[in-house]
């Protein structure tokens, strides 16, 4: 299959900088990469001693001649004569422009005069999807001073009115050894955080390649700056160490989480963890009368997942479940209804995204009770990890037809990055049968989680049975390991 292309206009520097970062980066994530050479700079890590710009001529020259990219990355301008270039190719072109412009020198020296700085503002930034700055970016394009995240958030709606674009300010909070960065885009917005006391120098050129090459691949732009922030955590580790990854996503400490309000997630105490053994199977069924017939046979966790009740008849459903399940002293996570959970001492809740908007998530923390949430991309798994919960659901593994799904399978490729990027339990779910559950377990899942492979099966028991078996094999070898 073709790779897709994706082009940096940037500088070509002496350092590892600029277009060269870019290219290692879209090497990494499988892009072809092409690139326009604005500038060629002397640099190193701490400044930028010399500049030399290249003719408009010859920018438009190079733009002529590429091969037209699925996402552009844009860094480095330079001044009016080479963003007037730019700007005339903008306008024709339609796929997605990353731009993180440098308008500060390493040392902080202003690299854009007033007039330069105006043109990128009306003629560069209105044809971005996602505009980066640094907290001094912002200052010097807008000319303020930024103290607190209430600062950032006002300065994040300024730049929007420039344009459609949405905006990522990248900062670090001085409070805690968290890195912050708060995106908007006019009608959502959140800050997404990672625990991170390294700095970088060349973050935020990793950051938008990263982003750039997601997009090419077909990435939704909130994933993509998931994947980006953990990507630029990755490299900032490996860069410690001796050994060198040529992968991406590899390790728990590389994920961000995803929140309202700056304050969320820092210091965020875990939900209580579940009993290990007793989650490594865990069928999901939609009446009592279900529970009754499998905690009987030996299943030690359910999820109830009630749809279609309401009011008295939900309540007797929930407080029969809970009643049953202490009888054979097993473990009912309740789906979505959590205040119903909460009175009936329930084992657990389980949210999935919508839900989360709504539940009280302190409340449930405070009834001591297990939360297990439902993910299906990077940007919903960076959200489920800001409330560090007992387990985190992933799905769909395979093409399912018990929940209406707006997400491709992820197969099991997927669910090994994300074995990798999580710390807390996992749960893997979706299609899965007895015919490819080994395929699942090898990616060292925690739980399995089934409706039509039980309850559709001639003998829901037997199937079951032989869920509860194999899981639990796979369980005793991942202790033994
Ligand atoms: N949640 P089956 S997939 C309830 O991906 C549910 O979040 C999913 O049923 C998710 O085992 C799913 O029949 C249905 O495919 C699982």
């Amino acid at each position: 299959m073709k790779k897709p292309i994706v082009w940096t206009i940037a500088e070509l520097s002496s350092g590892e900088i600029g277009i060269q970062s870019d290219i290692k980066v879209f090497n990494t994530f499988e892009v072809e990469s092409y690139s326009v050479v604005t500038a060629i700079t002397a640099q190193n890590s701490h400044k930028v001693p010399d500049i030399t710009f290249t003719a408009s001529a010859v920018i438009n020259a190079q733009i002529t001649e590429l091969e037209k990219p699925k996402s552009i990355k844009l860094g480095m301008l330079g001044p009016m004569s080479i963003m007037q270039e730019i700007s005339s190719f903008l306008k024709r072109y339609n796929g997605y422009v990353v731009c993180d412009p440098v308008i500060l020198s390493l040392d902080g020296v202003p690299l854009l005069n007033w007039d330069d700085k105006n043109y990128l503002i009306e003629n560069i930034i209105p044809y971005v999807d996602l505009l980066i700055l640094s907290i001094l970016e912002v200052e010097e394009l807008l000319d303020c001073t930024i103290k607190n995240s209430t600062d950032i958030e006002k300065a994040a709606r300024r730049l929007l009115n420039y344009g459609k674009q949405s905006v990522l300010i990248k900062g670090r909070n001085g409070l805690s050894r968290c890195c912050q960065d708060y995106w908007a885009d006019g009608k959502q917005q959140y800050w997404i955080t990672i625990d991170s006391r390294r700095k970088n120098h060349n973050s935020g050129n990793i950051l938008s390649a990263t982003i750039t090459a997601c997009l090419a691949l077909g990435y939704s732009l909130s994933d993509a700056l998931v994947i980006g922030k953990s990507y630029v955590s990755q490299e900032t580790r490996v860069a410690c160490q001796t050994a060198i990854q040529h992968n991406w996503l590899t390790s728990h400490e590389d994920l961000p989480w995803i929140t309202k309000s700056a304050h969320e997630g820092v210091n965020q105490p875990n939900f209580p963890q579940c009993d290990l053994e007793a989650l490594a199977f865990c069928p999901i069924v939609n009446s009592s009368y279900w529970l009754e017939r499998l905690f009987v046979i030996g299943i030690q966790t359910i999820q109830l997942r009630i749809k279609g009740l309401q009011g008295k008849e939900l309540e007797d459903e929930i407080r029969t479940g809970v009643e049953i399940a202490q009888k054979y002293k097993a473990k009912l996570f309740i789906n979505d209804h959590w205040e119903l959970a909460i009175r009936y001492n329930a084992y657990g809740i389980h949210l999935g995204q919508e839900d989360l908007i709504s539940a009280d998530c302190k409340a449930i923390a405070q009834a001591g009770m297990r939360l297990g949430i439902s993910t299906h991309s990077y940007h919903e798994l960076a959200r489920a990890y800001a409330l560090r919960p007992s387990y985190i659901a992933y799905g769909p593994i395979f093409p399912t037809t018990s929940k209406q799904m707006f997400f491709a399978p992820q197969g099991t490729s997927n669910l090994k990055r994300c074995r990798k990027l999580l710390k807390c339990s996992l749960v893997a779910i979706g299609g899965i049968t007895i015919d490819n559950l080994l395929s699942v377990l090898e990616c060292k899942v925690d739980g399995v989680a089934v409706i039509s492979a039980v309850l559709s099966s001639i003998d829901p028991e037997q199937a079951a049975l032989k869920f509860l078996k194999i899981c639990k094999q796979a369980f005793s070898l991942r202790q033994k390991q």
